[in-house]
């Protein structure tokens, strides 16, 4: 048999498990696109969960009691989790930790645009599990389906963890509806900044984005950019008028033929901006990696030394 059509056999064969659902794992054959393909959005995911721990790590020494700080440290530390498992899912495609940190860095790689705003009050700890999360889990929800195995069970693990942060921040957001003038517009204030960029999370239109016609057919991502705003859209209208909020989006419009709220327009230049690294945060967040990577740099020569002496040890007495 040719190689030309040994390829396609392959293909093929690729093609009707992604057909029949069935999960492509690591050692099976894929196309050269679609590995590179799920190395990009894997880790762009991991590094999302890793500087989105940046704006909320700000304000563990401002929690207003001891409660709220435990809870803050620990879906801080839940994060950190979430993208250790997303590197190591994107591992097992043969792209080391090294190689997709020093993309980061060097900021040939993304990560979410919601991470370069600035967290500026309390209330912002609430919005961000309200909204950040609540944007992400409907991501993630759909992706627990992806074709890629590792990333599909990684998905699973991290979407419970993930609603019981969006739980911690809404909560945050009823307390302070529900407590003084000020910390009622404090809500408003948040709601109003953050609403926007947690949009923008999931992407730019069908029409403009530039990997979903194949990511869909690879099964790679099982619902469209739009679809998931859409249904995000739709479920937060709900919880804002259940705060007693005003919503930010004057052109919300509940569509009876459709089924579904009609939106006004996001900001497409801002989003842009963004992404191409001109956002508030940009630059401090990555700095902030920076250095703290540099700081840790001990304790990866330490694992490193100490796993050398254990595989010596254990050579000498086979
Ligand atoms: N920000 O062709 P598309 C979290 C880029 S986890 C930055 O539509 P795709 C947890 C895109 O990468 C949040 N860049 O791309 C947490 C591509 O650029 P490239 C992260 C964006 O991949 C909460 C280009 O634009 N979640 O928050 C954004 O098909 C609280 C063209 O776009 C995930 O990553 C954006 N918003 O669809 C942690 C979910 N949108 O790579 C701490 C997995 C687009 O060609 C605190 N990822 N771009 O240079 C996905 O589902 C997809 O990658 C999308 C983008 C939907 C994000």
């Amino acid at each position: 048999m040719s190689s030309e059509k040994n390829i396609s056999l392959q293909e093929q064969q690729f093609m009707d498990k992604i057909k029949a659902e069935e999960k492509i794992e690591p050692k099976d054959w894929m196309p050269e696109k679609y590995r590179k393909n799920l190395i990009r959005q894997i880790s762009q995911h991991a590094h999302s969960e890793v500087i989105g721990m940046q704006p909320e790590g700000n304000f563990l020494t401002r929690a207003p009691s001891l409660r709220r700080k435990a809870i803050l440290l620990s879906k801080i530390q839940d994060e950190a989790g979430h993208g250790l498992y997303l590197y190591s899912a994107a591992e097992t495609l043969g792209i080391t930790r090294e190689e997709m940190i020093e993309a980061l860095q060097s900021g040939q790689a993304k990560y979410a645009s919601i991470f370069n705003y600035p967290a500026l009050t309390w209330a912002d700890m609430g919005a961000i599990g309200w909204l950040v999360d609540g944007a992400a889990i409907v991501n993630q929800v759909s992706l627990q389906r992806t074709s890629y195995g590792p990333y599909s069970r990684g998905m699973i693990r991290i979407c419970k963890e993930e609603s019981f942060h969006q739980r911690q921040g809404y909560d945050i957001m009823l307390t302070l509806v529900n407590g003084s003038a000020e910390q009622k517009a404090m809500a408003q204030d948040s709601l109003n900044r953050f609403y926007w960029p947690a949009l923008m999370m999931f992407g730019p239109h069908d029409s403009e984005s530039a990997h979903s016609a194949k990511s869909m057919e690879w099964k790679i991502k099982r619902e469209t950019n739009d679809d998931l705003r859409q249904k995000f859209i739709d479920q937060t209208a709900s919880q804002i008028e259940f705060l007693g909020l005003e919503h930010p989006d004057k052109d919300l419009k509940w569509n009876e033929e459709r089924g579904h709220y009609d939106s006004g327009e996001i900001d497409w230049e801002e989003f842009h901006s963004v992404i191409a690294g001109n956002g508030h945060c940009n630059r401090q967040r990555l700095e902030h990696h920076i250095k703290a990577h540099e700081e840790g740099a001990w304790v990866r020569e330490a694992l490193a030394a100490y796993n050398a002496k254990k595989q010596a040890n254990k050579a000498k007495a086979a």
